[in-house]
């Protein structure tokens, strides 16, 4: 850093001069630090909220009042779609809609073109390395994302199959508004090569939002080994979760993360035996809001695996895929639906979920 002077004053000066710049490049780092706890911080409280039903009531309001606008928005055109489109398969206490095969219009072509694409992708994804993060990783040992957003804009149909009525319908008349699609994807799980179930293989509620619904549409025969998805209705979430939380409460010993249950937790409280696995042949599945239903799923044992199209839709703005919004322009519900997704424009969506 220091330049060599032919002075007598020499080393003088460069001991300044570095001292200078170590000053510097401290400061600088400390800054960057300051910044990163900050913004740790910040997600860390965001996070804690979504797992409270005050937390979740003030990140509702704090998500109307960041865009009141939008929100109106969404409101009037959900009244006016729903009215068009009335349906009440997504039970609005428990919080889910078992999918029977074929009964989703569209599917069997949608199902067709998503095997294509994995088994046009399988080979690179197997010899993949994953990605570089610690979380990253520990997901991507079971639980594999297919599709990217180039993917999604070679192939609008998996898009459109996302947005078609008779999808998109069950999604609004839960909800009550215009979703986010945040996520469109094929979910490739293997056995991560021990017994012990790990980070989403574990009963645990997704951070996104008060209410979102996720369906996982499997796309070949899905048994016991194959680690179907597993929940447990809203409802009876809600009582287990009041009944583990005191347990907890009085319970020194409990380290167990916020928002995840270990399988004999739920049992002490009742609550295997209210849980739904999504088993059945390609074109099964569920709708399911994962924000209020325990869940967990992947379990694959070794020599097998599972495959389902995944799709999600979120009643917050959150990170996501991105989609070719221009192509809805003219239809105020799809733009709607996927406007929000720019905001995702930089971002890798390594991970289906953010849940460590
Ligand atoms: O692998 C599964 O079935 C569960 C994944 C999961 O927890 C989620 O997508 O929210
Ligand atoms: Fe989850």
């Amino acid at each position: 850093m220091a330049q060599p002077t032919g002075s007598s004053t020499a080393p003088r000066r460069n001991f300044a001069h570095s001292l200078f710049w170590y000053s510097v490049n401290m400061m600088s780092r400390t800054l960057r630090h300051a910044t990163k706890n900050t913004n740790r911080f910040r997600r860390h409280v965001y996070h804690r909220a979504r797992y409270t039903s005050a937390g979740r009531a003030m990140l509702a309001v704090s998500d109307v009042a960041a865009s009141p606008r939008d929100a109106i928005q969404r409101k009037s055109a959900v009244v006016a779609y729903n009215r068009r489109h009335p349906n009440t398969r997504m039970n609005r206490q428990d919080g889910y809609a078992i999918v029977q095969p074929r009964s989703l219009p569209g599917s069997d072509e949608i199902i067709a073109l998503s095997l294509r694409l994995f088994e046009e992708k399988k080979r690179r994804l197997e010899a993949a390395i994953g990605p570089d993060t610690e979380l990253h990783a520990k997901k991507w040992a079971f639980l594999r994302s297919v599709l990217n957003n180039q993917d999604l804009a070679q192939h609008p149909q998996l898009v459109d199959f996302a947005l078609s009525d008779g999808l998109l319908s069950l999604v609004t008349n839960y909800l009550g508004t215009i979703p986010h699609l945040n996520r469109v994807d094929l979910l490739y799980s293997v056995s991560h090569g021990g017994e012990e179930a790990i980070s989403s293989q574990i009963y645990h509620l997704d951070p996104e939002g008060r209410r979102q619904a996720k369906l996982f549409l499997n796309l070949r025969d899905i048994g016991p080994d194959e680690g179907p998805f597993t929940f447990i209705p809203a409802a009876a979430t809600s009582q287990l979760i009041n009944v583990m939380k005191r347990r907890r409460a009085s319970d020194d010993e409990s380290e167990l993360a916020m928002g995840r249950y270990l399988d004999e937790e739920l049992a002490q409280a009742g609550g295997l035996d209210k849980s739904i696995s999504v088993m059945g042949p390609a074109g099964s599945g569920v709708l399911v809001d994962t924000s209020r239903c325990l869940h967990c799923g992947s379990r694959v044992k070794p020599g097998t695996y599972r495959l389902c199209l995944y799709i999600q839709y979120c009643s917050s703005r959150e990170h996501g895929n991105l989609f070719d919004y221009s192509r809805h322009a003219a239809d105020p519900v799809r733009y709607l639906a996927t406007s929000n997704s720019r905001r995702s424009a930089n971002g890798q969506v390594a991970a289906p979920h953010q849940m460590s």
